[in-house]
């Protein structure tokens, strides 16, 4: 039998650059001839991407936290069914715009929900899936709704304050130091070139060094 793909997952605070790092690490797995899918959450299927647009909808002022929690899970389990254990089964790698961290960070810390109901729900939807490799693209919360507010109008998230915002980086961080094998931190505070570089050199390890799937 053939080993599933990497599941590799992005994370960081608003602005931190995902996107941006997203499109360069795919381009430098591509061209090494890595057969790839990039997706996001909440998104990546029909269902999640409704989810999605009434869960950034800044007319969307009622949302209770638990719901959220649960509409985000929900979008994931689809996300899973649909698109994410499908291309890992077939051998292809994934490369994932956010993923269950950001709830630990989002719902867990930012709407002070705690870890317990995201670990519950990360059991029942994932079973013991977790990914393989996390960069976290770490900023100070104000450089990343700095550079946010440049793009444009503010979706539902980007309006909380910066309490929240600190409570989702710090979250991210003492995540990524409790099980450091899983993660690696980016400084994306650094200007686009650094960044770039330090992504070449995880783009390179990856390549030469694959972590171990776990099954
Ligand atoms: N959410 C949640 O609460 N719970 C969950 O379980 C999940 C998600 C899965 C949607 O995510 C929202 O869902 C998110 C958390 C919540 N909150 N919000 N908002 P999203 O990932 O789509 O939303 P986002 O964080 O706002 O991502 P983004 O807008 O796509 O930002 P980004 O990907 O991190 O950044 P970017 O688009 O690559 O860059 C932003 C700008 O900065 C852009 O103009 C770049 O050119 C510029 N940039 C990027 N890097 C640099 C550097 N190094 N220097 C200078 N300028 C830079």
């Amino acid at each position: 039998m053939s080993q599933r793909g990497l599941f590799i997952t992005l994370e960081g605070g608003e602005g931190a650059g995902k996107s941006t790092a997203m499109t360069y690490v795919e381009r430098g797995l591509r061209e090494a001839g890595v057969d790839l899918i990039c997706t996001r959450e909440p998104g990546g299927t029909r269902l999640g991407e409704q989810l999605r647009e009434t869960l950034l909808a800044p007319s969307e002022t009622g949302i209770n936290p638990l719901a959220e929690l649960l509409m985000m899970f929900a979008a994931r389990a689809q996300h899973l069914s649909e698109c994410i254990l499908p291309a890992l089964g077939r051998g292809q790698w994934v490369l994932c715009d956010r993923f269950t961290d950001a709830s630990y960070a989002y719902q867990g810390a930012g709407r002070n929900m705690g870890e317990s109901p995201v670990a519950v729900l990360e059991e029942l939807v994932q079973g013991g899936l977790r990914p393989d490799l996390t960069l976290l693209l770490d900023v100070p919360s104000e450089t990343g709704l700095s550079r946010a507010r440049g793009r444009g109008a503010l979706d539902r998230f980007e309006q909380e304050d910066h309490a929240f915002f600190e409570r989702v980086r710090q979250s991210y961080l003492s995540r990524a130091k409790r099980s450091s094998g899983r993660y690696q931190i980016i400084d994306a505070s650094a200007d686009l070139a650094a960044v770039e570089q330090a992504l070449e050199a995880v783009v390179q390890d990856l390549l030469a060094c694959p972590p171990l799937v776990q099954d």
